[in-house]
């Protein structure tokens, strides 16, 4: 598929000019190069280290975020908390706390880690593909989001019967079906009263 759309400078460079680069892994989820980032989402999709985040409430209930209209791939769909990559040598839980931060205006402290997953997942919008070994992490959060537009379009907390009314109306990232399963024992631990 083209992608008229799509600037290729502000996939990857950062607001510097510095080009963007994550890393790529072998199905262990070891090291084995870099990538620019566009490269890496391009299909056939290369296997690259990404995180995600799930965040809620006192009450248990989850934040989503609507993602900016104007994303490089999946703009505008309802997904978890935050996601990305992190640069090359970069831990997985620093660039989790620097993007939620960044995205959301939050401080995310003691994120617990909640397990891997692999998957590949092609965005029909864009064409791009995420195939992705997903550092999970899930925490609370006890202050109101103060979103980047340039990243996030909207953000709410849904109690379980809200997420799926939300899901039956609302388009989501192709990867939230994924990442949420595999985060599920772990925010059942940390929000029992979540009910989730
Ligand atoms: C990509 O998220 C990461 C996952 C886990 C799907 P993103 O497109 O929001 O990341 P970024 O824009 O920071 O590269
Ligand atoms: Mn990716």
């Amino acid at each position: 598929m083209a992608l008229p759309e799509i600037n290729q400078d502000e996939i990857n460079q950062d607001s510097a000019g510095s080009p963007i680069l994550l890393e790529l892994v072998n199905p262990d989820g070891e090291t084995i190069g870099t990538a620019e980032k566009l490269s890496a989402h391009q299909a056939p999709g290369k296997l690259h280290r990404a995180f995600s985040v799930f965040l809620f409430d006192a009450e248990g209930r989850m934040l989503l975020q609507q993602r900016a209209l104007t994303k490089y791939h999946s703009p505008g769909v309802w997904s978890n908390a935050c996601c990305g990559h992190p640069y090359p040598e970069e831990a997985p839980e620093a660039a989790a706390v620097r993007r939620t931060h960044e995205e959301l205006g939050l401080k995310a402290a003691n994120l617990l880690p909640a397990g891997t997953v692999t998957y590949y997942h092609p965005d029909e919008i864009s064409g791009l593909v995420e195939h992705e070994y997903n550092h999970l992490f899930v925490g609370i959060v006890d202050q109101p989001t103060d979103p980047d537009p340039e990243e996030v379009h909207a953000t709410r907390f849904v109690t379980q019967r809200e997420l799926a009314e939300l899901q039956a109306e609302k388009p989501f990232s192709a990867w939230f079906p994924t990442v949420w399963e595999a985060a599920l024992p772990a925010a059942r631990r940390l929000v029992p009263s979540g009910g989730w």
